[in-house]
């Protein structure tokens, strides 16, 4: 049964179970997309008891209750989901996306180079295509912020300079995400929400006035799905104050460096993670200057974060 039938197909009050895409998700409320119309979902308390959590992406199955209401009975398998950590603690917060889009600023708040690997490593480790958007260009055009980004632009890196004050790079960007769903990811404050605004016209977001916390700034308070006029879907988030990567074995911390792997095969050991062991290829490319400091030296603050006891 397709999406559309199931929406006229199912009776009033509806017993019978319909499948949607979860678009929102509130404290203690979902909203559930089938077919074009939204449903408010709350969760079957057997899912609570099991402690599962369902995120902004998921495909669900849910019973209607009532007009445009409905309990969530089943989350449907996942094809990936993103997650981080935060006071020692994973916290999952959207599945079934096809790439991330690593949002940071130019100036206001502070670029944070080891926060932009910890998200690129975070996306590959699922196995997603992860986009690099530095925002408010306008305010530093030339500035160092710019600069390292051309560097992560060489490595290889997808990387996309605008302005959702100018709309500098911005129609780029929206068609690179054109397709599938994507996950805008980044700092409170660096414009995840400006730069869908722009991209969307008559968009407002959904934005809270934080005002004790941030001085009177809109920041967006939950994670929603929001659909680009030419295609695509994007995920906006509230802006996180801390983010650890989980679930990526210090070992293989240094194969997220792909400027570490000409060299890596010349180190002395063959599991050498780079760091203080004898005779390391890597930390002699570092020295020679062939590995930038700043990506080495963000390497080192993951590792020693994330892997050594
Ligand atoms: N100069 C300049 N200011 C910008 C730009 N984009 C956003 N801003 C401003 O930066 C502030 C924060 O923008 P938001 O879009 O709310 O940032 P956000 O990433 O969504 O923040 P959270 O929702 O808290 O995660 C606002 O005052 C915007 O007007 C830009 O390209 N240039
Ligand atoms: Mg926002
Ligand atoms: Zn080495």
């Amino acid at each position: 049964m397709s999406e559309r039938e199931s929406v006229l197909g199912a009776p009033a009050g509806g017993a019978t179970p319909r499948e949607g895409t979860v678009t929102a998700r509130s404290q203690r409320e979902y909203e559930v997309d089938c077919g074009g119309v939204s449903v408010r979902c709350t969760l079957r308390g057997r899912l609570h008891g099991e402690g599962r959590s369902v995120l902004v992406g998921d495909r669900v199955v849910f019973r209607d209750v009532g007009a445009s209401q409905g309990v969530i009975e089943e989350v449907r398998p996942r094809r990936n989901v993103l997650s981080r950590a935060s006071g020692g603690k994973q916290h999952l917060y959207c599945a079934n996306v096809d790439a991330v889009v690593i949002v940071c600023a130019a100036q206001a708040p502070p670029i944070r180079p080891a926060l932009i690997d910890r998200l690129l490593i975070t996306a590959r480790s699922e196995g997603l295509d992860a986009v690099i958007c530095l925002n408010k260009v306008d305010l530093d055009p030339e500035g160092e912020v710019v600069r390292i980004l051309r560097l992560y632009r060489e490595l290889g890196y997808e990387v996309f300079f605008t302005s959702a004050v100018t709309g500098a790079g911005v129609r780029e960007l929206g068609e690179r995400i054109s397709k599938g769903v994507s996950v805008f990811s980044g700092h409170s404050g660096v414009g995840k929400t400006s730069l869908l605004r722009v991209l969307i016209p008559g968009f407002e977001g959904r934005t809270k006035d934080v005002t004790k916390r941030a001085r009177g700034r809109h920041s967006t308070t939950e994670v929603y799905v929001v659909g680009l006029p030419g295609g695509g879907f994007v995920i906006d988030t509230p802006g996180f104050r801390e983010f650890t990567i989980w679930g990526v074995a210090p070992q293989d911390i240094g194969s997220y460096y792909p400027e570490f792997l000409p060299f890596a095969g010349r180190c002395r050991y063959h599991d050498c993670l780079h760091y203080s062991e004898p005779e390391c290829a890597v930390r002699d490319a570092v020295e020679a200057g062939h590995i930038s400091e700043l990506r080495y030296g963000n390497y080192v603050r993951l590792l020693e974060k994330h892997g050594l006891e």
